[in-house]
């Protein structure tokens, strides 16, 4: 099947399904989502590993752009669960007609521009190909599963499974003897909802981890009152802060106050829970120093809480700077190794040397037998999921020829020789620095306004320039550079847990509120850093 349509959205997650509600209701065009899953959701559609929860709060995790789904649906608790997150973009999905435009089971697998006839050329696995204008890839960022590569998996002769691809039907892990590779935000999530249900939990850990308390719990009558009658005011908090979140950042300095109200500040964001912990101070991700002090009253909580010290030591022996590395909350995470049935193995100083048909083995010969192995070893993140859809530009030059050695956006919105091909939360961008629905809805919006502008002024594409995006990624690595984020050298912002990938800091550090003034300044002087013709 040949289709002809101005614009394709890949992806009906979060990004995608607001995107389609621009184009398609707002502009009128005629404009169409493939997914690859059998429904809505993306993230939210993949992850249901045990413990799946947003670490964003409720209230600031959903759409802004309609005043009556704001002031009409109601969150249950103060970080929704993968389920409610599910349940709420369905109804998003019902109650503005987006299924009709909508393709499931269609995975993209292949998109070429050909420049005679200004059309991009989106085939499916299924061999269907869109032709369309506009082509604008809403695949999320953390959506390509990072499966390690490890030997003999193929030989398990027990059940595995990647956390982001998680079965449908739940994973049965009563009398189970479980291990668990990863201790990242998912990992953290998972092992004290794992633990609760296993016979015994093997936790293997290769970097320890910082994690704060979630606090989460059941939304009062009041809060929800709060959150449907003063949204306006919340979205304008949000749209004030660096990372989109619905709290402000304190701009005092870690050793602005004494020893003692340090201590006080810190125990009041820890007994308040989440990421606002970080809060308390608006220095502990710039001046190492500062830091030093968050990280080291994090790890004499861990210590406090873990009544095994080799084990309490282990958790805490924390190698990079705090929030250098995406900052987990948790659900009694360090509670859970106080269990019986709970064991940490280090894999840093010992890594795993192979899986085995019973069970995994580390390079000293240490085995463990398992019946279940969960891989909560994270995504290929931000390119990943690009780079496995076979996208060819001008001439047919491929986007993974272009990213060889990392990605080069403009404003993480285009790429230099993919005419009318928008990247949304593309690297570059904001993105995983920002709450997502935050930097979803101001990408959207922009490429709105752009397109209704160059159909307005009779304009057939829009490219962005080599120089464009050579100063671009030279900014993005120069404000990642003025905080302590390139610091871990492991993490997925640089793209360094996945072997072989190209160390480049992929978000946008200079916030939010910076980086929509920009995009604004760029459309408000004729699309600067584009080219636009007709
Ligand atoms: P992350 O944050 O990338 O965490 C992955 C974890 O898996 C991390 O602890 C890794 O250790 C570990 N890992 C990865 N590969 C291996 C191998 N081969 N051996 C041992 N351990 C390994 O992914 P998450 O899914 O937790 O979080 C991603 C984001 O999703 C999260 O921030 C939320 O926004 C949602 P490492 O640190 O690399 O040593």
């Amino acid at each position: 099947m040949t289709k002809d349509l101005d614009a394709v959205i890949i992806g009906a997650g979060f990004s995608g399904m607001y995107q389609l509600i621009c184009l398609r209701d707002r502009l009128g065009l005629d404009a169409q989502v493939l997914e690859m899953g059998a429904g809505v959701g993306g993230t939210w559609y993949w992850n249901r590993y045990p413990g799946a929860r947003c670490d964003s709060e409720s209230h600031s995790y959903c759409y802004g752009f309609s005043r009556e789904l704001l002031e009409q649906w109601e969150w249950s608790e103060r970080y929704p669960e993968q389920a409610e997150i599910l349940r709420y973009l369905n109804h998003v999905a019902d109650r503005f007609d987006l299924r009709r435009s909508m393709s499931f089971n269609s995975k993209v697998v292949g998109a070429a521009y050909d420049a005679v006839a200004n059309k991009w050329m989106v085939r499916t696995a299924g061999g269907d190909v869109y032709r369309c204008t506009w082509l604008i890839t809403a695949v999320g960022c953390l959506s390509s599963a990072n499966v390690p590569n490890i030997q003999g998996l193929e030989e398990f002769q027990g059940q595995w499974f990647h956390t982001g691809l998680w079965p449908h039907e739940g994973v049965d892990f009563s009398g189970k003897r479980v291990g668990q590779i990863g201790t990242g935000s998912t990992g953290i999530q998972a092992v004290p909802v794992i633990a609760q249900q296993a016979g015994h939990l093997t936790v293997f850990q290769r970097t320890a981890n910082y994690s704060i308390p979630a606090r989460n719990a059941p939304l009062t009558d009041a809060f929800k009152h709060y959150v449907k009658t003063q949204h306006g005011e919340i979205r304008a908090l949000m749209h004030s802060t660096p990372n989109g979140h619905a709290f402000v950042i304190n701009p005092r300095r870690v050793f602005d106050v004494d020893d003692a109200e340090r201590a006080r500040l810190f125990e009041e964001g820890w007994a308040h829970g989440g990421l606002q912990f970080r809060a308390a101070f608006g220095d502990v991700l710039i001046d190492q120093a500062a830091n030093d002090e968050a990280a080291e009253f994090i790890k004499r909580k861990i210590r406090d809480v873990v009544h095994d010290p080799a084990t309490a030591e282990l958790l805490a022996d924390i190698d990079h700077p705090f929030a250098a590395k995406r900052p987990p909350i948790d659900s009694d995470y360090f509670e859970a190794f106080n269990r019986d049935n709970v064991a940490l193995v280090d894999v840093r100083s010992d890594p795993i040397a192979a899986v085995v048909p019973g069970g995994l083995v580390l390079q000293s010969g240490q085995s463990f037998a398992l019946d279940i192995i969960v891989f909560a070893t994270g995504f290929d993140a931000m390119t990943g999921p690009l780079l496995r859809m076979d996208i060819t530009g001008r001439d047919g030059v491929r986007l993974a020829d272009v990213w060889a050695a990392g990605p080069r956006t403009y404003l993480g919105l285009q790429v230099a020789g993919f005419p009318n091909l928008f990247t949304m939360t593309g690297p570059g961008s904001p993105s995983v620095l920002c709450n997502m629905p935050v930097a979803i809805e101001q990408h959207a919006d922009w490429i709105a306004d752009c397109i209704a502008h160059m159909r307005a002024e009779g304009l057939r594409t829009i490219e962005t320039t080599d120089e464009a995006a050579e100063a671009w990624g030279r900014h993005v690595d120069a404000v990642a550079n003025a905080t302590l984020l390139p610091k871990a050298t492991h993490s997925w912002y640089l793209g360094a847990n996945v072997p072989g990938k190209p160390r480049v800091f992929m978000p946008y550090a200079g916030g939010m509120v910076r980086y929509r003034e920009k995009c604004a300044a760029v459309a408000a002087e004729g699309y600067q850093g584009f080219v636009l013709s007709a």
